[in-house]
C-alpha cells in the first residue's frame, strides 16, 4: 500500500488505491434527493445494511441537510436524528461509519457511539472540532465550502476556482495538522455543489489531480446533484443515475479515490470496471512487450 493512498480511521487503514464508495444515509426530513425516506430507526438500519451489501466501503450518516439555502438545524435536533441510528448500527456493519456533521458536539457523541470518520463539510469551522477529531483517532474529511449552506450559492465568484479550492484546502490541512491531527487521517473534498456554479463543478472534477498533489486522497460527492441535472436535459434528482456514474468514473480517471453517492450498487460496479481498465493500462506500460 502506498502511504499517500492510506486513510487511517480509528486504527483501521483504508486502502484508497482501489476506489472507495461512501454510501449516503440521510436521516433528515428534507435532503434534496432522499429527504424523509430513511427517517425512523428501522428504515435507517435497513438502508445502512443495504448500502453495505451493495458494496459501500463506508456508510455516511447525516442528520442535517446542507443543500443550497438550507437553514441550520439546532444541535439538539441533529443529535435526536442521528444518535438512535448510530446506536443501532454499532456492531451491525463491517464497514466504518462516518458522520456528516459540522458540529463538534454531534461528532463527539457520534464517535462515542462507534463512528470512525467525521465528514465535516465546513472544514473545521467549529473551534472545538479539531480536538474532538484529534483525541478520538477518527478519520476526517475536509471539504471546501464558502459561508454556510444557507448563503453559499450567493458566493460564486472565483478568479481560478481550482487554484482557490486547492489553496483553501491546503490551509485547512495545515490548520488540522497544527491542531495535532496526523495527515494520514485526512482526505480532501473540493465540495461539489457547495458555493460552486455548474461549470466550476466540472472543472474541479477534471482537476482532481491538482488537489491530490497535496498528498492526500481526494473524495468527490457528485451524487444526483443539480449540475448533473443541467447536463441531462433538466432531469430531476431521481433520474440522475447515469450522470452520477459518469461523474464518478471521470473523477476516478482524473485522480479522485473516494466517491460519496446514494446509488451505491451502480457506482461500485462502474468503478470496479474503471479500476480494472486503469490497472491493466499501468501493467502494460510496466511490462516488457512480447514480440
Ligand atoms: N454533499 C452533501 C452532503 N455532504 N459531504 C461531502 N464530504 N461531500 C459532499 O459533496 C457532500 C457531503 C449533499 O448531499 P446530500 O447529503 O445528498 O443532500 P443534503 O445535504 O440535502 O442532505
Amino acid at each position: 500500500m502506498r502511504e499517500a493512498d492510506e486513510w487511517e480511521v480509528r486504527g483501521r487503514v483504508l486502502d484508497t488505491h482501489r476506489p472507495l464508495v461512501m454510501g449516503v444515509l440521510n436521516v433528515t426530513p428534507d435532503s434534496f434527493s432522499d429527504g424523509g425516506r430513511f427517517v425512523g430507526r428501522d428504515a435507517a438500519l435497513r438502508r445502512a445494511e443495504l448500502l453495505a451489501r451493495e458494496g459501500a466501503d463506508i456508510v455516511d450518516v447525516g442528520g442535517e441537510s446542507t443543500r443550497p439555502g438550507a437553514r441550520p438545524v439546532p444541535v439538539g435536533e441533529e443529535l435526536r436524528r442521528m444518535l438512535p441510528v448510530l446506536d443501532d448500527l454499532q456492531g451491525r456493519l463491517d464497514v466504518p461509519v462516518s458522520v456528516d456533521t459540522r458540529r463538534a458536539a454531534v461528532a463527539r457523541e457520534a464517535l462515542a457511539m462507534g463512528a470512525h470518520i467525521v465528514n465535516d463539510v465546513s472544514a473545521l469551522a467549529d473551534a472545538d472540532m479539531p480536538a474532538v477529531v484529534r483525541d478520538s483517532g477518527a478519520g476526517l474529511v475536509l471539504m471546501h465550502m464558502r459561508g454556510t449552506p444557507e448563503t453559499m450559492q450567493r458566493n460564486l465568484e472565483y478568479h481560478d476556482v481550482v487554484a482557490e479550492v486547492v489553496s483553501a484546502l491546503h490551509a485547512a490541512l495545515e490548520r488540522a495538522e497544527a491542531a495535532g491531527i496526523p495527515r494520514r487521517r485526512m482526505v480532501l473534498d473540493p465540495g461539489i455543489g457547495f458555493a460552486k456554479a455548474g461549470t466550476q463543478n466540472l472543472r474541479l472534477i477534471a482537476n482532481s489531480r491538482a488537489l491530490r498533489a497535496l498528498g492526500r486522497p481526494v473524495l468527490l460527492g457528485p451524487g444526483r446533484k443539480s449540475f448533473l441535472g443541467a447536463l441531462m436535459g433538466g432531469a430531476p434528482p431521481d433520474r440522475r443515475l447515469m450522470g452520477t456514474v459518469a461523474a464518478c468514473v471521470t473523477g476516478f480517471l482524473y485522480g479522485a479515490r473516494i466517491f460519496r453517492v446514494h446509488d451505491v450498487a451502480a457506482v461500485r460496479q462502474a468503478l470496479d470496471v474503471a479500476h480494472a481498465i486503469s490497472e491493466a493500462g499501468s501493467f502494460r506500460q510496466q511490462a516488457a512487450v512480447p514480440c
